[in-house]
């Protein structure tokens, strides 16, 4: 038995995100942690909400609420979001919670011994006409290196490159699209990322196994330009971390906070931490997940995020965990995820296009979404959302192969014999060929999950439903049972079984129609079906099951025209 930790990249609390934010990280990385729980390993799985910053502030005034108060209740909304999605996580913290103030200030108190933060007099973006500094998100403006004109003040969508806000050519604020800025003096902490080069870049280079999209990336920030940048980690706001040197106050840095980008990596640390805290354990109990000198040295890391986070998981955060001296885990892989785009552009939470994870739920369950947005996961390239296509997959996939499989077998089953597995027959040529096809299939499968490649373990798992319609198809029990009911029942046995071993395949996939399954066929046996042999023989003569209510639903060419009408336009 292993122990795998695995993290989501944290979403920002303002507001809900939409379905290529939860394809990029928080979806697979569920995928991920159900799959290994179900191979018996010892799971730890965290997300959380990214609380601090200029974004929380605003929309809390814009709510008119105070940023506490608003910080929780989007929490909320957001943890019942995952939980309608069945996101697994063991906890989903706060990046503001206590766990994260002391971490993060431990942290710089840390980096600050090991001579790794220099104290800057900065110039800074002041904004005239809305009476503030302006933090890095808030000032748009062309990007120095591909010349994409709204860029933001901390990256560049476009290219991806870590921006100052004052390497912007012609900046405005994007709070009031003002001009009207001027350049004031502030002091601010640098994390000498610098200094940290060579064990970064040797570390990355030590990562030979990483999606070329995770290490391209980095790599190309590595060496950009002069190299690594310094980067500034505090901020003249309210809401935040207030900077400190651990415990003890760090003079002239008095009513300033933490970056939200230095804070928000270290929640992964702090949540389960929290986690330990809200299931009345103690600090060995997270400890043994993080610190390689408590019990971490044998846990692996896995870290799951769209391509936009990856500099910061690349260089920033290791930069604090390797300058702190520290023995605290790094990731051992991170899988990055390209874009899903919507319809013919792209998902945008700024500008309210496409659907959004409560509009997703409001219209079918999770297992239809769980289903299109895994199996279309945007590895290689970026994918996109069409409904066209999204009808088609659930139609076919779910409601034609699986959906119909187990109805139709359930319930010829009990129509011919009763409502037990019937004890007739032995498996003869078709079932033993069907028996080998699976295991070498499961095989594959088990391979794909295990390497994080979605799209293909999620095409291996369709292929594995459609032997089992194959298979029907060829053995025709309905036919057989005219002239030999005994090969009949030995027909249905083998596929009563059949839907016991898709139950478990399915459940990382699909966990709501995989649970409907596992009930009908009565069992509770979700032992990784690894010998196919035994699995398929599992559910005895005598053995009771049910007909479940159908499990999918098709989506009719009405209500994808619909859909697609409502979800056209921009949300407010
Ligand atoms: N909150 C970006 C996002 O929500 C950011 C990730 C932080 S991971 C530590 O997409
Ligand atoms: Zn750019």
């Amino acid at each position: 038995m292993a122990r795998i930790l695995i993290t989501s990249a944290i979403p920002y609390i303002n507001g809900i995100k939409h379905l290529g934010n939860l394809v990029g990280s928080q979806l697979p990385a569920d995928l991920f942690a159900r799959f290994n729980r179900a191979m018996g390993h010892e799971v730890m799985f965290i997300c959380a909400t990214d609380e601090h910053g200029t974004p929380a502030e605003l929309a809390a005034a814009k709510a008119g609420k105070p940023v506490e108060d608003y910080c929780a209740e989007m929490h909320q909304v957001q943890a019942d979001i995952a939980q309608g999605f069945r996101l697994s996580f063991d906890h989903f913290g706060r990046s503001s919670s206590q766990r994260n103030h002391r971490l993060t200030q431990h942290f710089a108190g840390k980096l600050a011994e090991n001579g790794l933060i220099a104290e800057v007099s900065e110039k800074q973006v002041f904004s005239i006409d809305d009476n503030r500094f302006l933090p890095d998100r808030y000032i748009t403006g062309t990007c120095p290196n591909c010349g994409y004109e709204s860029a933001r003040g901390d990256q560049c969508e476009n290219c991806t490159k870590q921006l100052d806000p004052t390497d912007l050519i012609n900046p405005r604020s994007s709070i009031s699209g003002s001009t009207n800025l001027e350049v004031r003096e502030t002091k601010h902490l640098y994390l000498k990322q610098r200094a940290l080069k060579d064990k970064l870049e040797a570390w990355i280079n030590s990562k030979t196994d990483w999606p070329i999209l995770t290490t391209s990336i980095a790599k190309k920030w590595l060496n950009d330009g002069d190299g690594l940048q310094d980067r500034g980690i505090t901020r003249d706001l309210y809401w935040g971390i207030p900077v400190k040197k651990g415990d003890q106050p760090w003079p002239g840095m008095e009513g300033k906070v933490f970056y939200v980008w230095f804070d928000a990596p270290i929640e992964y640390i702090a949540g389960t931490a929290e986690w330990a805290d809200a299931n009345g354990h103690d600090d060995a109990a997270w400890e043994r997940w993080w610190r390689t000198d408590k019990g971490a040295s044998d846990v692996t890391y896995y870290q799951f995020m769209g391509k936009d986070n990856v500099p910061f998981h690349t260089l920033s955060f290791p930069a604090t965990i390797l300058g702190s001296g520290e023995p605290w885990k790094l990731v051992d892989y991170l899988k990055s995820f390209n874009y899903l785009n919507y319809d013919g552009g792209q998902f945008s939470t700024s500008q309210g296009r496409g659907v959004f994870m409560d509009q997703a739920l409001s219209i079918l369950p999770a297992d239809y979404w769980r289903w299109w947005l895994l199996s279309h996961a945007p590895e290689s390239s970026d994918s996109e959302f069409t409904w066209e296509n999204f009808q088609t997959s659930v139609n076919k996939d779910l409601a034609d192969v699986l959906g119909n499989l187990v109805s139709r077998v359930t319930k010829f089953a009990v129509s011919k014999f009763g409502n037990e597995v019937p004890a007739g027959g032995s498996f003869g040529p078709l079932e033993t060929a069907l028996i080998a096809d699976l295991g070498a299939r499961i095989a594959d499968y088990t391979r794909f999950m295990q390497d994080m490649e979605v799209r293909k373990a999620a095409s291996e798992l369709r292929a594995i439903w459609v032997i089992g319609n194959e298979y029907l198809q060829a053995a025709a029990p309905w036919s057989v049972v005219k002239t030999d009911p005994e090969q009949a029942q030995a027909i249905v046995r083998l596929a009563l079984n059949l839907i016991r071993v898709y139950a478990i395949l399915s459940a990382p996939f699909i966990p709501d129609a995989a649970a409907t399954m596992m009930k009908a066929v009565g069992s509770d046996d979700w032992a990784w079906p690894s010998d196919i042999h035994a699995a398929m023989r599992t559910l005895a003569p005598g053995h009771a099951f049910e007909v479940p209510e159908n499990l999918f639903r098709k989506i009719t060419d009405e209500e994808r025209a619909d859909w697609q009408a409502k979800f056209s336009g921009v949300r407010t």
